[in-house]
């Protein structure tokens, strides 16, 4: 009967002219797979919606969350592989949650990939420089509130973990948390773009970030790339002429983020009013914070100490507030972490880290009925001797002990007395400035770009425009923890000038062990200073010519160990190329649209004269501790 009401023709027939791409995501069975997937759109405060994916293993039920958010496509940071099995899908880094039943969730921030409103890269809180309603801590806050809510098999308890742009997410998920984010891991996060994360360096400007920009900013989704048509970006930098016109050039000037990085070359409200520290520090110390980063760092070397340190005051029993630092690159520690460069150290160090402090750490708080952890209010991975250490505070070193540059070119733990030279000098000429790493520089090629920090300085050590200070051998061990600090008395016969300082350890003549560390000169802690703000970062001044003036900064935080049979060493320079763009060595009003006339060579002096005495002051710990 049916068969004839129909017409005598099969039950149902798609129409020839049926269109044959479904108008809604469409996604293939995955058969068999370990886990559910969904992807969904939580609305915002403000109407908003974000693209978020979550990972649901099979069968759980009073799970946990661990969400990050992130401007890197949230389908990719949830698809390393298709895949039945979640092992595969998601990345090395979540190992320890995978095991552990976690629900994971990962989002797009609001403007990327598939998430709705407009991008604004490390959008600020909401204050002078944000005034709309929402910022990412309330889009963290809101989201949570949903998942908390919609999500059967959670237990209502989420965590926060991601690195460096997605550590900053979790840093802005803290300013004002969600009562169900119980606990948070940072990683490697950007917290000042001024002061020592990726935009500057004590106000000398990162060129890498010109393509980040390109990359992050031309579309919603992946941008475009800058193509020089030049093999050597050492090449490509130094044709272009400044920063602002390598950007022209490019058409990256037209995009206002670089618009606002030109705009703001010195540290000026723009830049204190974002840093992360500073408003983290005004707010209550309420979510269990573990903040992580590599001790060599390519890109966010600063922020995690500054955080640790702006929030400690609050920790009143030194619980809630921790810090982990690792033998890692920047967020090396979601990788396999056996070793970096030519440096080998015991084991996975990462993996190590993410199962036996963070999970356990996380467990405590977002799983019902795990055990209570004793987190370390400090976990150091001491290099040197590369072992982990459990520590109650840092820095470990409460006070420093100089080590001085002296006459013939000799570094040591004595004043340079009257004998010998006063300085020693060298010429800085920015039409040849010095390059970061050995040429051709390629720093998108990640295996130049992820070990650049450990890269043996010997191809510098003996340029003429490098100054070279060595200790004697050291015949007993000498141990680091803490932030070694510049002292530095130089003059410029120019009216501007960088300092870079490189702290070093020259490895001995022979290492039976492992023979390509024969005199290696490994970098422990490095860094750049702008000396037109030698006066106050938000106040560049002219340099006078041919004075010598102090120039004071802190380098990055260490925890290393110099062997007996090694030697400490400091290079001074005055250029870092094309990593940090040019210093043209006459003062301009803004560096970034120097002319190529203003570029000129300088004559530089560094003094270990009575009064000048330029030195190191290194965070000396007993070797033991
Ligand atoms: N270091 C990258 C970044 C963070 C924040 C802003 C710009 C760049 C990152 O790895 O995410």
């Amino acid at each position: 009967l049916l068969f004839a009401a129909l017409g005598g023709t099969a039950l149902a027939q798609t129409p020839p002219m049926a269109p044959d791409i479904p108008a809604d995501k469409f996604s293939i069975t995955v058969p068999n797979a370990d886990y559910v997937k969904q992807e969904v759109m939580i609305p915002m405060r403000d109407g908003v919606k974000l693209h978020t994916v979550i990972v649901i293993p099979r069968g759980v039920s009073h799970a946990p969350i661990m969400l990050t958010r992130t401007p890197y496509n949230a389908s990719g940071r949830a698809g390393r592989m298709k895949s039945p099995h979640i092992t595969s899908m998601l990345g090395d880094g979540d190992d320890a949650f995978i095991e552990n039943g976690y629900i994971r969730v990962f989002q797009d921030v609001r403007g990327k990939y598939g998430s709705e409103g407009d991008y604004v890269m490390t959008r600020p809180v909401r204050g002078p420089l944000n005034n709309t309603q929402v910022d990412h801590s309330t889009d963290a806050w809101d989201t949570i509130d949903w998942l908390i809510r919609n999500v059967k098999e959670s237990n209502g308890k989420v965590g926060m973990v991601g690195s460096s742009y997605e550590g900053f997410t979790v840093l802005m998920a803290l300013v004002e948390p969600h009562p169900a984010l119980k606990a948070a891991v940072p990683m490697s996060p950007m917290v000042d773009g001024w002061r020592g994360d990726d935009w500057f360096h004590n106000g000398a400007f990162r060129n890498p970030n010109l393509a980040y920009i390109a990359g992050q900013n031309s579309a919603r989704g992946k941008g475009e790339e800058i193509v020089t048509g030049t093999y050597d970006d050492y090449d490509a930098f130094l044709r272009a002429g400044s920063t602002f016109d390598f950007a022209h050039i490019y058409g990256i000037d037209q995009l206002n983020f670089a618009k606002k990085l030109f705009e703001h070359p010195a540290y000026d409200s723009y830049w204190q009013e974002q840093a992360l520290d500073r408003i983290l520090a005004k707010k209550p110390l309420t979510v269990p914070t573990m903040t992580v980063v590599g001790r060599w760092d390519q890109e966010d070397i600063y922020g995690a100490y500054a955080t640790y340190a702006a929030v400690e005051p609050k920790d009143k029993d030194n619980k809630l507030n921790s810090l982990v630092v690792g033998p890692w690159r920047h967020s090396g520690v979601n990788y396999e972490g056996s070793s970096l460069g030519a440096l080998k150290f015991t084991g996975d160090t990462a993996r190590e880290f993410r199962r036996e402090v963070m999970l356990p750490f996380f467990n405590q708080y977002l799983k019902d009925g795990a055990p209570q952890f004793d987190t370390p209010p400090v976990w150091s991975y001491q290099t040197g001797v590369n072992r982990w250490r459990r520590l109650e505070q840092w820095p470990l070193a409460q006070a420093s002990t100089t080590m001085y540059l002296k006459p013939g070119l000799k570094l040591g733990f004595d004043k340079a007395g009257s004998k010998g030279a006063n300085f020693d000098e060298y010429v800085s000429d920015p039409m040849k400035p010095i390059p970061f790493v050995p040429r051709p520089v390629r720093m998108g090629d990640a295996t130049v770009w992820k070990p650049w920090l450990v890269t043996d300085q010997r191809s510098y050590s003996d340029r003429p425009d490098v100054l070279t200070y060595v200790s004697e051998r050291l015949t007993a061990p000498l141990a680091l923890a803490g932030a070694p600090m510049v002292n530095l008395f130089a003059s410029t016969s120019g009216t501007d000038s960088d300092w870079v300082v490189k702290l070093i350890d020259v490895y001995p003549d022979e290492v039976a062990s492992q023979p390509e560390l024969g005199g290696y000169q490994l970098p422990i802690s490095m860094d750049i200073f702008r000396g037109r703000y030698r006066q106050g970062f938000d106040k560049p001044t002219a340099i006078p010519a041919n004075k010598a003036e102090r120039y004071r900064f802190a380098l990055p935080n260490v925890d290393h160990v110099f062997l007996p049979g090694h030697r400490v060493m400091v290079q001074i320079q005055s250029s870092w190329f094309p990593l940090y763009d040019r210093n043209p060595q006459t003062f301009v009003p803004n560096i970034f649209y120097a002319k190529p006339d203003d570029y000129r060579k300088a004559t530089q002096r560094v003094y270990h004269a009575p009064g000048m005495e330029s030195s190191i002051e290194l965070p000396v710990v007993s070797a033991g501790k």
